[in-house]
Order: structure tokens, then C-alpha cells, then sequence
């Protein structure tokens, strides 16, 4: 048995199934100036502070052969997919579908989408357009896990509270073990991220795990050595 040393307790490796990394929309939109998260009002240098360190996860999963899914958070061009309820809120001086300065927020194609240079998804990774926060809602991503036999996944990205955490919990809902991986995804409120954290592994773990990007390479050093 092999593990990642985690928060509330050892996280166990899969012995006849397989882990995943789920890297949560490290777009444009919301880590460059001029996309939705600064028209939101946000400051984008608490997420852009994260980038090397989901590098390392990223590239530490690839040595492993841990197979990488990437999503982005877009619509349609048409919007046909973007339901009233979300054009009305979270919204600045611009919203869904307005043309701003990364191209029209948060559509599908336009620059702003684009997974940020230094992440970009490599060959044979699985990039997961998404209309909703979740990972799971009006996506491929489950087909994707079921058809690679995976039970385990490690989630990171941006931001913490929305879409990483919904994400995390729609997974928890259909069986997955989930591993928040605490230095890897960031929230444009330090205060949101730490009570995600917090809200995740308490209760014996009632959504899941924490570790940090050193804590789950380690483990999966391990986990590659015994299997
Ligand atoms: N606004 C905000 O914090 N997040 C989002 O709108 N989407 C994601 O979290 N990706």
C-alpha cells in the first residue's frame, strides 16, 4: 500500500485502478489582465502567483504517466449554452459574451479562453470545454474517467471556492477519492481559499483530502516504485 502523506489522514494509491489530474481553467479569462476574473473586480496576481507550482505538479504527473485532464470554463458563440441566471450575475462593467480586451469573455475560441502558454495542454492530454463551474456538468469528463479506469483524481487550479470546489464535490458525489492540492489552486480571496481547504478535509474528510504539490509528488514517486 502506498500513499500521500494528506490532510485529514493518508490518502491511499489505486492498486487495480488509476489516479487522475484534473487542472481546473488556468485560462486567460481568469489570470491575465482584461479577462472575466479583473472585470469581476478581481486582483489576478493572487492566481498568477500559482503558476509555477501547478507547473511542477503538472510536470511531475507527466513523469509518471499520470493521465491529465485540463478544463476551461467557456460557451458557445451564441451563448445558447450560458443560462440567463449567469448572464444577470457575476457580472462587472462587462459580461459573458461582451467583447473586452482578451477578445469576448469567457466564449469558447476566443483568446481570452486559451489555456495560459505555460500550461498548455501537451499531446494526448484531454482539454474539457465546460458552460458551468463543475467539471462534470454538460461534459465528456466522466466518459473520459470511466473509459481510463480512473477512481482517484487530484484536482488544482483556479479558482479554489468556485469552480475547483464544485468541481471537487460533484466528483465526491460520484465516488471519486478526491485530493485538493493545497499549493496548487488559489481563489482571488485568501480567506475563500483557506476555508475550502478547511471545509473539504474536516469531518474525517467529508469531501475529500489536502496535500501540497510535495507531499502528492512524493507519493506518487513511491506509488511508481511499488507498482
Ligand atoms: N469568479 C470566480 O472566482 N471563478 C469563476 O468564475 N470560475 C472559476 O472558478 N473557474
Amino acid at each position: 500500500m502506498t500513499f500521500i502523506a494528506a490532510q485529514p489522514y493518508e490518502y491511499e494509491l489505486p492498486i487495480d485502478s488509476e489516479i487522475a489530474l484534473i487542472v481546473i481553467d488556468m485560462q486567460r479569462d481568469f489570470l491575465e489582465s482584461g479577462g472575466f476574473g479583473e472585470v469581476l473586480g478581481n486582483d489576478v496576481g493572487r492566481l498568477t502567483a500559482i503558476v509555477p507550482t501547478v507547473k511542477r505538479l503538472l510536470e511531475g504527473c507527466r513523469a509518471f504517466n499520470v493521465p491529465i485532464f485540463h478544463t476551461q470554463e467557456g460557451h458557445q458563440p451564441d451563448l445558447s449554452d450560458c443560462p440567463k441566471s449567469k448572464l444577470k450575475r457575476g457580472r462587472g462593467e462587462l459580461t459573458i459574451g461582451d467583447s473586452g480586451k482578451l477578445g469576448r469573455i469567457l466564449v469558447l475560441g476566443e483568446p481570452g479562453n486559451e489555456i495560459i502558454p505555460e500550461l498548455a495542454p501537451m499531446p494526448g492530454e484531454v482539454l474539457i470545454p465546460k458552460p458551468g463551474k463543475g467539471a462534470f456538468y454538460n461534459t465528456d469528463l466522466e466518459m473520459h474517467l470511466i473509459a481510463r479506469n480512473v477512481t482517484h483524481l487530484l484536482i488544482a487550479g483556479v479558482t479554489t471556492e468556485v469552480c475547483v470546489q464544485t468541481t471537487m464535490r460533484e466528483a465526491n458525489d460520484r465516488g471519486y477519492e478526491c485530493l485538493l492540492v493545497e499549493d496548487a489552486t488559489e481563489s482571488y480571496f485568501a480567506e475563500f481559499k483557506q476555508a475550502t481547504l478547511e471545509m473539504m478535509r474536516a469531518q474525517g474528510g467529508i469531501v475529500g483530502w489536502t496535500a501540497t504539490t510535495d507531499q502528492v509528488l512524493e507519493g506518487l514517486r513511491s506509488w511508481k516504485a511499488v507498482g
